[in-house]
């Protein structure tokens, strides 16, 4: 078990776990993360990784993310008037980054024994779980995800960041499962999103995006309850969901604390209410 897990990470890039969760695990998740959706702000914040000016990078709101319950919209969702042009209850991207902390329900399944046995697997000695994030990809207005590699977001090094990627239902081609390049995880790091060291609000690329071939993609088509392991530097993406069905997924990301770096100028930084506590030590009801 250790071996195929550690060199499927090795080898590919990424790892398939079927039956991580069981059906009724994962419904209880869903109606969580649905849950969330009758709690809408009043303000509205768009994500979406096709914005060409990456205004949601810019924004305070992502950048206060770290350690709240934030809610991200689908940019299909709003309309000129810039109010919402589908139910609340499909109009979100993502909520996050702070649901392992702040919700008992994302807690107890972030801090599982089951978590806790694949790190061991994987041979982290300190893990630490930096952020999380509720993915919709409603029917018709889920939005794609660009290609990208983690580290982009989450720079560690010398040991890159696993992100754990839960399929809370049937994830297909057709409502925009992940699709990986296979090995591109031994390419090295491509692009970084940087703090400004001066302008702590500032984000910025140091470099432009890298163009992939599209042959290059292998789609990771998975059932429910299936989680994908994605390691940092591995390129992958999500297709828009134009189908009827949607395909939320529960996302959490694991560093190794032990002898390695978390890039201080990262987005994402540790704080007193969004501590980066080792995974092995931290009970699910804290
Ligand atoms: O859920 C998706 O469609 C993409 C998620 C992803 O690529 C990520 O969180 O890095």
């Amino acid at each position: 078990m250790h071996d195929t897990i550690a060199n499927q990470l090795e080898q590919d890039g990424y790892a398939v776990l079927e039956e991580f969760l069981r059906p009724a695990e994962c419904d209880e998740l869903f109606a969580a993360g649905l849950e969330l959706t009758k709690k809408l702000p009043d303000s509205i914040n768009i994500f979406s990784t096709t914005d060409p000016d990456n205004q949601q990078l810019k924004d305070q709101y992502f950048l206060n993310s770290n350690d709240k319950i934030s809610y991200f919209y689908e940019k299909d969702a709003i309309g000129a008037d810039g109010n919402l042009k589908v139910d609340p209850s499909i109009s979100l991207n993502k909520v996050g980054h702070a649901l392992h902390l702040l919700q008992p329900i994302f807690r107890c399944y972030t801090y599982s024994d089951r978590v806790k046995a694949v790190c061991r697997q994987i041979g982290f000695s300190e893990p630490a779980v930096v952020q999380s994030m509720y993915i919709y990809k409603n029917p018709g207005v889920g939005g794609e995800v660009v290609e990208h590699q983690d580290i982009t977001f989450l720079h560690t090094e010398p040991i890159p960041p696993i992100g754990f990627w839960i399929a809370l239902e049937d994830a297909t081609i057709q409502n925009g499962c992940l699709w990986v390049a296979r090995g591109s995880h031994k390419s090295g790091v491509h692009r970084r999103l940087l703090r400004d060291s001066e302008n702590r609000e500032k984000l910025s690329y140091d470099r432009p995006a890298a163009v992939y071939p599209q042959s290059s993609f292998t789609p990771v088509p998975v059932s429910k309850g299936t989680c994908i392991l994605i390691h940092g530097n591995v390129v992958h993406k999500s297709a828009p969901n134009r189908s009827s069905k949607s395909r939320h997924a529960y996302t959490f990301h694991v560093i190794e604390k032990r002898n390695n770096t978390f890039s201080p100028d990262n987005w994402l930084q540790e704080g007193e209410n969004a501590p980066f506590v080792n995974l092995y030590t931290t009970n699910q009801m804290e």
